[in-house]
């Protein structure tokens, strides 16, 4: 990546508020709700149909959310990439993000392979996180999906990011991510290396509650 560019706060909030005013980004940000609404719903039809086979849900919940034009307008200018509405959607890869939580490391590999062989869902990239860990303990399964929505006019390809995690994973990342807001921390290296041990210690869990699960399945088998 190159040097990156900072502006002030107050710069990035008018921008924002500039391009999110324009007729083309309402229309982007449309294209995108549209996007995540047909990823859900496919993730929503493999649950129900793999809890009839299974007996349990493969997830226990999904979010979804559109980055905000703050967030979209600062990563672009951190990026130095033009702010414009034709940029922002060749650039930017992460407006549209979904979160899939699941019980198990092993239903969020299954759903996500189960995604990716559907017909008109494409693969851009997969980042797995779970198989190796970002330094300071962070772990989920990242897949950059291209995926068409059908409008009035046509076809048009949207990108969605779409993270996939255990609620061990989910739990460690969002107290990661509120410390990363807070600026006040005493010894901040100091939470960071405790951030890391209860990363390791959330993995070595997963990893045992999986054992579990496995036991209960096959058992589950005997009549
Ligand atoms: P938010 O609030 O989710 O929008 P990219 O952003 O894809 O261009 P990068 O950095 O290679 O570039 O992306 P990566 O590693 O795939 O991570 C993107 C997203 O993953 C982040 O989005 C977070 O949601 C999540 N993530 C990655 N690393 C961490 C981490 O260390 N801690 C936590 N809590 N989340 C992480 P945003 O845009 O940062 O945030």
């Amino acid at each position: 990546m190159g040097k990156e560019i900072h502006v002030t706060r107050e710069r990035v909030e008018e921008l924002a508020k500039g391009i999110s005013r324009t007729e083309e980004f309402v229309r982007l940000m449309t294209y995108y709700r549209c996007a995540i609404m047909e990823i859900q719903t496919k993730l929503n039809v493999l649950n129900a149909e793999l809890s009839l086979q299974y007996d349990r849900n493969p997830f226990e919940s999904i979010e979804s959310r559109l980055k905000s034009p703050e967030s979209i307008v600062e990563k672009m200018v951190r990026r130095g990439i033009p702010i414009t509405v034709e940029d922002m959607e060749q650039e930017m890869t992460d407006i549209a993000g979904i979160r899939v939580i699941c019980s198990f490391q092993e239903d969020l590999y299954s759903l996500a392979e189960l995604l990716v062989e559907q017909d008109d869902v494409l693969l851009l990239s997969r980042k797995d996180y779970i198989a190796n860990p970002k330094p300071n303990g962070y772990r989920s399964l990242h897949l950059l999906l291209d995926i068409p929505i059908f409008l009035y006019k046509g076809k048009r390809h949207m990108r969605v990011e779409v993270q996939f995690r255990t609620i061990a994973m989910d739990f460690w990342a969002s107290v990661d991510h509120k410390l990363k807001y807070k600026k006040t921390l005493r010894d901040p290296e100091k939470v960071v290396a405790k951030l890391k041990v209860c990363a390791d210690t959330l993995a070595q869990m997963d990893a045992e509650m999986e054992e579990i699960r496995r036991t209960i399945d096959a058992d589950g088998d005997i009549e």
